[in-house]
C-alpha cells in the first residue's frame, strides 16, 4: 500500500489532520489500534479554544458543534466558599465552546467515513522504517496479516504511550516531565449542570471542577490521592466529597445521580523535543501532555495539527519551509500552554507536602486574581487560547 503521508494514531489529532489534508487533496492512511467504539467511550476533553473551533469548521466537522456546544464567555474560579467570575469576552473579546472531546472524535470518524478516508482499526504492532529516508514506511499486522505503507512522512498521533516518539533516537530525543502527587476522580452523571459555567475550586480538602457536557450530562471532577481506586469511591462519596470542596450556594442546589462513568486520571506535565526527525511529525499528546486543570490537552493537539496541516500543504506546493519549522513553531506554544497549565494547577490545588508560606502564596495568588483585572485577563488570554 502506498500513500502519502501515514497517521499513525485515530483519536483527535490524527483525524483531525487526516481530514483537513483530505480537503486539501492529499492522500492519508490512519493506523489506529483500538476499535473505533473503544475510541469513543473514552471520556476525556470538555472545553475547546475557538482556534480549536475555527479549525474544526474549516475541516468541514463544525455543523453539530454549532448546533449543541455551549458557547461560555466566562468561568468562576472560587476559594474559601466564595467565587468569582473571569469574564473572557471581556477580557480578550473571545470565548471558548463547551462540547465534548468524545463528540468531536465521533465528527471526524463520520467524516472520514463519509470521503471514504481509510482508517484501519484493529492494527497492531505499528513499527516506523526509514524515518532519516526519503522514503520512510510503516509495517502492521491486521488480523495476523503483516502489511507495509510506503509513504512520503508518517504522523505520529499516537499518544502517550504510542511508538512514534520511541522511533526517534536516544540521542536526539530531549524529554521534560513534572508529575503531580495527586490525580482526578472525574464522574459522569445525567443530571443538569450545577452551574451555566464552569467552576474551579480551591478547597482545604482538595480541589474540585463543575463542568458539563450538555443540559443534561454534567462532568465533575475531585482531585484524589494517587493511590486512590476508582473502585473505592461510591457515587455517595463523590458527591459528600464535591459538596465540601465546592461553595455552599453551588453545593445546596448540586443535583446528584448515578455515574455513567467513572475514572481516576493521573497528572503530569511532559513534553519531547524535537516534534519533528527526519520524516516522522509528532502531534498532540505524543509529543506533550499537560495536566487538564487549563483544558490545553486537546486544544494543543488542534494547533500542532494546524502547523502540520499548512506544512505539509505547502510541501506539495514545492516551499517545505513549514516543515522545516514545524517543530519550533509548534513547541513555542507548547511551552506557554505548559506554563499556564502548571500555573492553574499549582494554583487550584492542594499539595501533600504544601509548606503554610506556600499555602499563603495560594490564597495571595487567588486573591490578587479576584481584585487585579490584569491579573484576570492573564488568565483569560491562555484560557481561551493564544494564537497560533
Ligand atoms: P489520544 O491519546 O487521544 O489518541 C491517540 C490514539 O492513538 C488513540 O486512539 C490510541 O488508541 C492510538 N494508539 C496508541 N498507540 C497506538 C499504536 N501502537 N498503534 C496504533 N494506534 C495507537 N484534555 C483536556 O483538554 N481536558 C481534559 O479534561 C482532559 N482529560 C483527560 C483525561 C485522560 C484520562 C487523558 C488520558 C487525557 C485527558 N486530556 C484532557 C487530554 C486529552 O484530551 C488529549 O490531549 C487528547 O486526547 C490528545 O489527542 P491525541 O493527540 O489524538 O491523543
Ligand atoms: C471537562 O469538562 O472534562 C473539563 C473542563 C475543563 C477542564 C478540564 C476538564 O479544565
Amino acid at each position: 500500500m502506498r500513500t502519502q503521508v501515514c497517521i499513525i494514531g485515530g483519536g483527535p489529532s490524527g483525524l483531525l489532520l487526516s481530514q483537513l489534508l483530505h480537503r486539501a487533496g492529499i492522500d492519508t492512511v490512519v493506523l489506529e489500534r483500538q476499535s473505533r467504539d473503544y475510541v469513543l467511550s473514552r471520556i476525556r476533553a470538555g472545553v475547546l479554544e475557538w482556534g480549536t473551533v475555527e479549525l474544526l469548521r474549516e475541516a468541514g466537522v463544525g455543523a453539530r458543534m454549532d448546533r449543541e456546544g455551549f458557547v461560555h464567555t466566562g468561568t468562576y474560579l472560587a476559594a474559601r466558599n466564595r467565587g468569582f467570575r473571569i469574564d473572557f469576552n471581556e477580557l480578550t473579546g473571545k470565548k471558548v465552546m463547551v462540547y465534548g472531546q468524545t463528540e468531536v472524535t465521533r465528527d471526524l470518524y463520520d467524516a472520514r467515513a463519509a470521503a471514504e478516508g481509510t482508517v484501519i482499526h484493529g492494527a497492531e504492532g505499528v513499527a516506523l522504517h526509514g524515518l532519516d529516508t526519503s522514503s520512510p514506511y510503516v509495517t502492521f499486522t491486521k488480523d495476523g496479516t503483516e502489511h507495509r505503507i510506503d509513504c512520503d512522512f508518517v504522523a505520529g498521533c499516537d499518544g502517550f504511550h504510542g511508538p512514534s516518539r520511541k522511533a526517534i533516537p536516544a540521542s536526539v530525543l530531549r524529554e521534560y516531565e513534572r508529575v503531580y502527587p495527586f490525580g482526578w476522580l472525574g464522574v459522569l452523571s445525567e443530571t443538569p449542570p450545577v452551574s451555566h459555567e464552569l467552576i474551579y475550586a480551591n478547597h482545604e480538602r482538595g480541589f474540585a471542577l463543575c463542568s458539563m457536557r450538555n443540559a443534561n450530562l454534567s462532568r465533575y471532577y475531585v482531585q484524589c490521592p494517587l493511590t486512590d481506586k476508582v473502585e473505592s469511591w461510591t457515587d455517595a462519596n463523590f458527591w459528600d466529597e464535591l459538596k465540601r470542596r465546592i461553595p455552599e450556594e453551588a453545593a445546596a442546589t448540586l443535583v446528584t445521580g448515578p455515574s455513567i462513568e467513572k475514572s481516576i486520571a493521573p497528572l503530569r506535565s511532559f513534553v519531547a523535543e524535537p516534534m519533528r526527525w527526519g520524516r516522522l511529525f509528532l502531534v498532540g499528546d505524543a509529543a506533550h501532555i499537560v495536566p487538564p486543570t487549563g483544558a490545553k490537552g486537546l486544544n494543543l493537539a488542534a494547533s500542532d495539527v494546524y502547523y502540520l496541516y499548512h506544512g505539509l500543504v505547502q510541501n506539495y506546493q514545492g516551499d517545505n519551509e513549514g516543515i522545516e519549522t514545524y517543530s519550533q513553531k509548534a513547541l513555542a506554544r507548547v511551552w506557554k500552554s505548559e506554563r499556564f497549565s502548571w500555573s492553574l494547577t499549582t494554583m487550584m490545588h492542594r499539595f501533600p507536602d504544601q509548606s503554610e508560606f506556600e499555602q499563603r502564596m495560594q490564597e495571595a495568588e487567588l486573591d490578587y486574581h479576584e481584585s487585579s483585572e490584569a491579573a484576570k485577563k492573564v488568565l483569560a488570554e491562555n484560557y481561551v487560547g493564544l494564537p497560533y
